[in-house]
């Protein structure tokens, strides 16, 4: 939405002071298909299928560090750096971490974890886990028993947690089966009772109990296809569209993405699902791109649900590090799941095998405008001369969607004119449901743990924490975290017919320990500043972390789920940088113990005063369900924004030219 010329003077000046070579290579893009396939044949060398059981858990790009990429970028050095990948393969029943270097085609380091946990589960171990069932006469019998058609169930592999087990447990999960025989949504048709366990090494059921017999709850309404469903019917609004008939203000060459004044690198992981890295603003008034963000993404996703029940009290999800939120994205649906104006881009992750698997369509690219004021003002002190100045927001979203078995998240990170990134997450999809005697309300005299949303139906309560990890480096890697408290202060003298007013105390966290922030109980304003630069006004030059909505944890910090989770017990938190510190649950997310979690780093109490530092913040959201999320949950959002906060020298749109 920037007029033509505008755009081609700023990516000029792009080039001078961003110095992005010419050709589409960026150290940290991901690993491409044929990286795949030859970090494949180098591990399968060395691990022969005839001598070694292997499968690749994780393939990703061991990125390189902060200094090799950022004097990449400054054209400071003239050779790529060595692009080398993180593997994490289980080969004959124990757990490898392999980094592969492409240019030497070789291994160059290799070690077996003996730690506690276990890594990302594969697609096709769980299909494979989902298939023993129908062949197991144990779970044949009970659902004779129940009057089901053994065709008609599905099941689905369950991580399973840690609840003090002294011994290490086997690399396992649970299995629960659902009934379609009349929907395609199983999940809203749960054959209550029946627990396997199946030792996923072993590929075998090791587990099978069978407790109580609850009616599966009927088909009926539970079919959301548009095809399938029967009127009445809601009439259709009028047809909404987008038009930018001269095409699109954003420039993507290879996975760098340049907007306005925003230019960032896009990439793909099978764990973390999107990541924003190297996101810098050009700023007119310095003549020079400006670093905001290193990288960005989610960390973890821990969903833990509220029932005591002997099916359900282990369910306490880490959706990131136990299933992966990239392996989990799934294409995007032009028109509807994005704008008409959007552009699409692939990914690919590893299979178990190690090969390539592209996911076409994951991530959408589009302008948004939705009506919405940048800015405005009317200026009515004289009747005769109104003056009225409106610009209208356009931003830039990138999305992806994460389907992790029946939830489904909208991931945005919208780029806005004014220097802000705003990081939205859409909660939508299935709930998790329970199979229960009771049609009705009235019958309910226990607590069932959560709400009957349907005949024989309870939504589970439960909650959802997002951790993202965002590496701020603003206008350069040393930054100060400043905490700054707003205080009511009583006025007593008598200069002032006033009895009070308010006042900010800052504070810079100087270690990690003064760095941890519970928010809601008392207002504070949380600013990320660059203490070696200031405006010219004095101020630091910082942006602002503003969350939209605050949400902690209800769990009690003794429990083994919080234990595991104790990267939600504030919800901000600042680090030292450390290239290895990624994943806040763990990097071995499943039945992890909570020895690795961001709870624990942040203990070792390490300074953070002009540091390159890490925030990491936690949106939460306390799920009681209702019967609008029957048969499927409209769009619930939360998120926050990074916002300049004396970064620029005034307001950086006020000579944004609305396109004529
Ligand atoms: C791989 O594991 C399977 C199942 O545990 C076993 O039957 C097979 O012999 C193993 N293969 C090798 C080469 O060890
Ligand atoms: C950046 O590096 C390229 C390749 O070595 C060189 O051609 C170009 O002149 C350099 N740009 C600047 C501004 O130094
Ligand atoms: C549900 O009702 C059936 C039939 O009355 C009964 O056999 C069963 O025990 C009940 N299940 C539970 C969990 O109360
Ligand atoms: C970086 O983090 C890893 C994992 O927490 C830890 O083992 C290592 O000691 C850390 N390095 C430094 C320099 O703190
Ligand atoms: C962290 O370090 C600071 C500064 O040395 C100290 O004042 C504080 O007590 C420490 N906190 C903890 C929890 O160790
Ligand atoms: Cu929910």
């Amino acid at each position: 939405m920037v007029p033509a010329s505008k755009t081609i003077f700023f990516t000029l000046l792009l080039h001078i002071f961003f110095l992005i070579p010419s050709h589409q290579y960026h150290p940290l893009d991901s690993l491409t298909p044929s990286e795949f396939t030859q970090i494949q044949s180098i591990v399968t060398k060395a691990y022969p299928k005839s001598t070694y059981n292997l499968t690749f858990q994780y393939v990703g790009l061991k990125e390189p560090t902060k200094q090799t990429v950022l004097s990449w970028l400054r054209n400071e050095t003239t050779t790529n750096p060595p692009r080398q990948a993180f593997v994490v393969a289980r080969i004959d029943h124990q757990t490898h971490e392999i980094i592969v270097d492409l240019s030497l085609q070789g291994i160059t380091s290799k070690k077996t974890y003996n730690g506690y946990g276990y890594p990302l589960l594969t697609g096709e171990e769980q299909e494979d886990a989902n298939k023993l069932a129908s062949t197991y006469p144990l779970f044949v019998a009970s659902i004779s028993k129940r009057g089901l058609k053994l065709e008609e169930v599905v099941c689905g592999s369950f991580t399973v947690g840690w609840f003090g087990e002294e011994r290490k447990n086997k690399r396992i999960v649970k299995m629960m089966c659902y009934y379609l025989d009349g929907t395609l949504n199983a999940d809203m048709r749960p054959i209550e009772g029946i627990t396997m366990t199946v030792d996923l090494d072993e590929m075998k059921i090791i587990q099978f109990r069978d407790r109580i017999i609850v009616p599966v709850p009927k088909s009926d309404g539970t079919e959301y296809r548009e095809s399938k469903l029967k009127p009445p019917f809601r009439p259709s609004l009028k047809r909404t569209t987008v038009v930018q008939p001269d095409g699109p203000s954003f420039n993507i060459v290879g996975s760098q993405i340049r907007w306005a004044d925003w230019e960032f690198h896009l990439s793909f992981d099978a764990r973390a699902g999107m990541i924003i890295s190297v996101a810098s603003i050009y700023d007119p008034e310095k003549q020079q791109s400006r670093q905001v963000l290193y990288k960005g993404h989610v960390s973890e996703l821990f969903v833990p649900y509220m029932d005591l029940t002997e099916e359900w009290y282990y369910r306490s999800f880490f959706d990131v590090g136990e299933y992966g939120y990239g392996l989990s994205s799934l294409p995007l649906e032009p028109l509807r799941d994005c704008p008409p104006n959007a552009v699409f881009m692939d990914a690919y992750f590893a299979k178990n095998d190690g090969m390539p698997l592209k996911m076409p369509n994951v991530f959408c690219i589009f302008e948004r405008y939705a009506g919405d004021v940048m800015w405005r003002h009317t200026e009515a002190t004289d009747p005769e001369k109104l003056i009225r100045e409106v610009r209208p927001e356009v931003s830039l979203v990138v999305r992806t969607v994460s389907t992790v078995g029946n939830y489904d998240y909208i991931n945005d990170w919208e780029f806005k004119q004014s220097g802000s990134i705003k990081v939205t997450v859409g909660l939508t999809g299935m709930l998790e449901v329970r199979g229960t005697n009771y049609t009705h309300k009235d019958q309910i005299e226990e607590d069932v743990y959560g709400t009957l949303i349907a005949e024989n139906t309870i939504g589970v309560r439960h909650d959802h924490f997002l951790t993202y990890r965002l590496d701020l480096d603003v206008d350069g890697d040393a930054n100060s975290f400043v905490k700054s408290k707003l205080r009511t202060v009583r006025v007593n003298d008598h200069g002032s017919p006033r009895k009070s007013y308010w006042t900010v105390d800052r504070e810079t966290a100087r270690t990690e320990s003064a760095a941890r922030i519970k928010l809601g109980s008392e207002p504070v304003d949380l600013l990320f500043v660059n203490p070696n630069k200031k405006t010219k006004m004095g101020n630091l030059i910082g942006y602002r972390l503003v969350p939209y909505g605050v949400v902690g944890p209800l769990l009690s910090d003794d429990d083994y789920p919080q234990i595991r989770a104790a990267f939600t017990n504030y919800n901000a938190w600042v680090t030292a940088y450390n290239i290895s510190e990624k994943w806040a649950g763990g990097l071995y997310a499943d039945q992890s113990r909570g020895d690795d979690t961001l709870s624990v780093w942040s203990k070792r109490n390490r300074s953070i005063e002009n540091k390159d530092i890490v925030l990491w913040y936690t949106l939460g959201f306390h799920h009681v369900p209702c019967q609008e999320d029957f048969p499927v949950m409209p769009t619930f959002n939360g998120g926050f924004e990074l916002r300049p906060s004396n970064f620029f020298e005034s307001n950086p749109v006020l000579k944004v030219v609305p396109p004529s």
